[in-house]
């Protein structure tokens, strides 16, 4: 096992980290921007290295400097946390040129899997349902046109370098397809420097479904259940949840199975997310997360296992400790994203927290590396904190997390607790019957309601 970690993120993901390296008797270092000197995992973890600037690119995205902390502070293996370097192949290949061990997948499964025209061959190969569309690249405007027509209006036009809704066009007629298809590349070109666009139906009312799997370096792999995270907005997600209310036991046996097998199939190694849509009771794949992500609590509350340690020890190259048979899923598990935002006009609200109390009780969780008196540096996303809630079923769920919502007091800064209790009364959120294009409706019927009563 390694005896020190360096812990590449920032905020709540490396307060995270810290915690189950210091259970598992593992030392921690932490890595800072200027920004960052009095964060929370800073003051924890045994050693800590400044490594620039608040800005991102002269910090938690400079690999030198990251690989220089490492290799000054003597650390055996480097842990990415989500965004950041999480994603980079070229990142997870110097870390283990440089002799450290990478807490994450394979290089080229991160390169494999970040090109979405090959992850999509790739998943479709190991025998996923994929969205019908082009079988690669659409090469150029005519014979696009010509694919589209066949397939039928409306189409989607992907950014193969995209991923996570950036560079997506929809295209609801032949006449409109040559100038989609134009503005499509260039915004590719712009954006990705990748200019190689794909197509595919596009899908109008679908849910956001996505299994949360584990390979190890045994050839071992598993699955550990779906997440809903169908309540979005502008891409983010807002609330997620498990197990989804859409899925009956044999469409979850089913994708979980294909997803487990599909990883197995690949010799994945570590956690990872399989992004499916799921409309009329079908599902296909869309994306695959190569890095832990924010909503793995969720995960965690309904099986009872710690997902970093078990990306640690399987960096570490133990056997997955699970697998399948010893796995439990128990009740039902609900995670809120806190931004430091407006909770109507979504402006970041950075500056000092004045007071901060925690919610706790029965099947409460808080991840968060805030603090009384912490000021929150303007320079990064505005996540302050997740609030995770367990229950025996969805009903307990929603009403525990709106007590603990209301116990939460995150006092100096507006956050976007007022919102998700908001939603949480929401009928349609009630009864589970949303998808991923709901709240975004809802927010601006809302806002129309309200622009009209001034
Ligand atoms: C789609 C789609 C409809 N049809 N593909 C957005 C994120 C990126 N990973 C893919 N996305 C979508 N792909 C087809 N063929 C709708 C979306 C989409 C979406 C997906 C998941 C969660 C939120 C979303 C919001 C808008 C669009």
């Amino acid at each position: 096992m390694f005896k020190k970690v360096l812990i590449a993120n920032r905020g709540e993901i490396a307060l995270r980290i810290h915690r189950a390296c210091q259970e598992m008797g593992i030392q921690t270092v932490a890595v800072h921007s200027t920004a960052d000197a009095n964060a929370m995992a800073v003051r924890l973890a045994d050693e800590s290295v400044c490594i620039g600037p608040p800005q991102s690119r002269d910090s938690y995205l400079n690999i030198h400097a990251i690989l220089s902390a490492a290799t000054l502070t003597g650390a055996d293996a480097i842990h990415p946390g989500y965004g950041f370097l999480s994603e980079n192949a070229q990142f997870a290949r110097m870390v283990e040129e440089h002799g450290f061990t990478f807490i994450g997948p394979k290089a080229e499964h991160i390169d494999l899997m970040g090109d979405k025209v090959s992850a999509k061959q790739t998943a479709a190969k190991l025998g996923l349902p994929v969205i019908p569309g082009s079988p690669g690249a659409v090469e150029d405007e005519v014979s696009g046109k010509k694919m589209a027509e066949e397939m039928g209006f409306p189409v989607l036009l992907k950014a193969a370098s995209g991923g996570g809704g950036r560079g997506m066009k929809v295209v609801t007629k032949s006449e409109e397809f040559v100038e989609q298809y134009r503005t499509a590349r260039s915004e590719a070109k712009a954006n990705f420097g990748d200019d190689t666009v794909y197509m595919e139906k596009y899908l109008s009312t679908p849910r956001h479904i996505e299994v949360q799997i584990f390979g190890d370096k045994h050839g071992n792999a598993i699955h550990l259940g779906e997440r809903d995270c169908s309540s979005q907005r502008r891409h983010q997600k807002v609330i997620e949840e498990a197990p989804s209310p859409a899925l009956d036991d044999a469409a979850r046996q089913k994708i979980g199975t294909l997803a487990a097998d599909m990883v197995r199939n690949m010799g994945y190694v570590g956690a990872g997310t399989i992004e499916f849509l799921w409309e009329k009771g079908e599902f296909f794949f869309m994306e695959m997360n190569t890095r832990i992500q924010v909503e793995h609590p969720v995960t965690e509350m309904l099986t009872g296992i710690d997902l970093i340690a078990e990306q640690i020890r399987v960096a570490a190259g133990e056997p997955l400790r699970y697998q399948g048979d010893n796995i439990r899923f128990r009740g039902h598990a609900m995670e809120v994203r806190i931004n430091a935002e407006d909770p109507e006009t979504f402006i970041p609200s950075p500056g000092e927290i004045k007071m901060f109390h925690a919610a706790g009780g029965m099947g409460v969780r808080f991840d968060s590396a805030v603090y009384g008196g912490y000021k929150i540096p303007p320079y990064y996303d505005s996540m302050v904190g997740k609030l995770i809630v367990h229950g025996k079923d969805r009903e307990e769920c929603m009403a525990r997390m709106k007590r603990a919502i209301r116990e939460t007091v995150v006092d100096g800064v507006k956050t976007t607790l007022p919102l998700h209790l908001w939603i949480l009364e929401q009928p349609e959120f009630i009864s589970g019957d949303y998808n991923i294009h709901w709240l975004e409706k809802k927010l601006a019927e809302k806002a129309a309601a309200a622009a009209e009563k001034k």
